[in-house]
């Protein structure tokens, strides 16, 4: 071969390489570097309009405040903390983790649903071709860092390129939790009236799976056939943790239509259940409205459950009562079966066998809010024993990164899964126990939780889970998670930020946290 043509050949393979996944026409991103006018955009404070009522609709979203400090981490560092007032310096870091993670997702995969940031490569939910999973999820996260360009953007992208009319089978809950949710949440932050429409047409796309004989909805649905069915994996039954953490935002769809269908179908699959709930806790399965596999606790198959039955209160203005009952029996029995090893406690030990899922580090948040609003100090209790529960997990590894399960016993924490993949739940419970006691350990341990993300996590274009919490370095699982967008940086966003940033009076979050506006009778 002649050296011209195989410098050629060779320049060809280099570019194919480096060719971006996001690249298709229909994407109106480029591998371009992000403007630097949002490099700045990454310093601002978090917005003052997020605590106002939300704008009329058919306005346009309300200009942003943008503040101008620039400090260097250095300078802030030295500043004095004000009670409640924020922590620059780790607001700085986690907005830093922030930008990195948008940058390689908006840089590379721009509308695709998840983003693989080792091999640059994406996944589309049910092989379509998109719904933009990772941009809706990680919208209000971007809106109350102050990004609004990119907010505009992903909004517009939302508008005018995605469908939901696409031959794809879905799960329920994951698509509410995340994408309606996040669509719903970032609508009442910013008034858009795209976000609507598109968060009533998927809302009414997803309703069909309810419409089965006992109104318990099926756990995956055709976004455009409305065909529904079950779980294949888990002999077809419905998951508790799946067909009960869809009311609040079912709710929120008939708050913004007026139309009461989509909060009464949520409902009717919850009073269809009711009935397996009699030590408190509900079962884990169910075939139609039959109960079945022993009973759900606070980790897989139960979690988000006992979640939305206190929050679901708390979003209808604490109106009502069958939510308010049986989130007080599952907590009181939560509380009596909860059992201590080797200075941890594990909620709902007695019936776990002392397994200790991630997923369950949540609860702490849980009852801290539960303290709030009902005024039972065990609950506050219950919520400190298992926030020192889970930072123990993350202090006893290697990395500093906790594993996803690990039993607990006299002798410490043994890991029967050692991944750890970017999971909120542990800072969600430090932002919820900071808010509420301000004690200063919270936010020292969620600056342990970003700086193991940002030494063992952090790749070239953006941030991946790790497959051992103790090797060091960890193997890398080439996924960054949307919930890392949604869940785990906002509410380190959160923690750091000044309490005034989002108030708990005013928004309730959904799992996926995407707050919600409290109705107001
Ligand atoms: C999130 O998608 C949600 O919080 C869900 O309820 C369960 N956990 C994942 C992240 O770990």
């Amino acid at each position: 071969m002649r050296l011209g043509a195989l410098l050629f050949v060779l320049w060809l393979f280099f570019s194919l390489l480096r060719m971006p996944v996001g690249s298709s026409n229909s994407s109106p991103r480029s591998d371009a570097p992000i403007d630097p006018h949002e490099a700045e955009e990454i310093h601002s404070a978090v917005p003052d309009e997020v605590n106002k009522p939300p704008p009329t609709q058919g306005t346009p979203a309300p200009p942003l405040v943008v503040s101008a400090e620039n400090e260097a981490p250095s300078t802030a560092a030295q500043q004095p903390l004000a009670a409640g007032g924020e922590d620059r310096e780790h607001l700085q870091q986690v907005k830093q983790a922030l930008y990195h993670s948008w940058k390689g997702y908006r840089t590379y995969a721009f509308g695709k649903d998840e983003y693989l940031p080792l091999s640059n490569t994406a996944k589309n939910w049910g092989n379509g071709e998109g719904i933009g999973v990772t941009m809706v999820d990680a919208l209000d996260t971007l809106y109350l860092a102050g990004m609004r360009e990119s907010v505009d953007e992903v909004v517009t992208y939302i508008d005018e390129h995605i469908s939901y009319d696409q031959d794809i089978k879905v799960s329920v809950f994951e698509t509410t939790i995340r994408v309606l949710g996040g669509l719903l949440s970032a609508y009442q932050l910013t008034g858009r009236d795209a976000l609507k429409r598109q968060a009533v047409d998927l809302g009414n796309r997803l309703l069909k799976a309810f419409d089965t004989p006992s109104g318990v909805p099926d756990n995956y649905v055709n976004l455009k056939t409305g065909h529904h069915e079950g779980a294949s994996w888990n002999g077809g039954a419905a998951i508790l943790s799946e067909l009960g953490s869809l009311q609040m935002e079912f709710r929120v769809l008939t708050d913004i239509t007026g139309d009461p269908k989509y909060d009464t179908t949520a409902l009717k699959a919850i009073e269809a259940i009711k009935g397996s709930c009699g030590s408190g806790l509900c079962a884990r399965n169910f075939r139609g409205a039959s109960g079945m596999g022993g009973t759900a606790g606070l980790g897989s198959f139960g979690d988000s459950f006992y979640e939305y039955l206190l929050k679901y209160w708390l979003l209808v203005g604490k109106t009502n009562t069958m939510y308010r009952e049986m989130w007080d029996k599952a907590a009181s029995h939560i509380l009596h079966t909860s059992r201590a090893a080797g200075g941890h406690l594990v909620p709902n030990g007695e019936e776990t066998g002392m397994t200790m899922e991630h997923l369950a580090c949540f609860s702490g948040g849980l009852f801290a809010l539960s303290y709030v609003e009902t005024g039972n100090e065990q609950h506050l209790k219950l919520a400190e024993d298992i926030a020192e529960t889970c930072h123990a997990m993350y202090d006893a590894t290697s990395t500093k990164l906790a594993a996803d399960v690990v039993h607990v016993s006299e002798s410490g924490f043994s890991a029967s899964d050692p991944k750890y993949i970017l999971r909120p739940e542990t800072v969600e419970t430090y932002f919820y126990l900071w808010r509420v006691t301000k004690k200063q350990k919270y936010r020292d341990w969620g600056a342990h939780v970003i700086e193991a993300c940002d030494r063992h996590l952090k790749v070239e274009r953006g941030y991946v889970g790790a497959n051992n919490v103790d090797q060091i370095p960890p193997p890398h699982n080439d996924m960054l998670e949307t919930f890392w967008l949604a869940e785990t940086l906002k509410y380190l966003l959160l923690l750091f930020s000044d309490d005034s940033a989002l108030d708990l009076k005013e928004f309730v979050f959904n799992t996926e946290a995407h707050p919600l506006r409290i109705r107001r009778a």
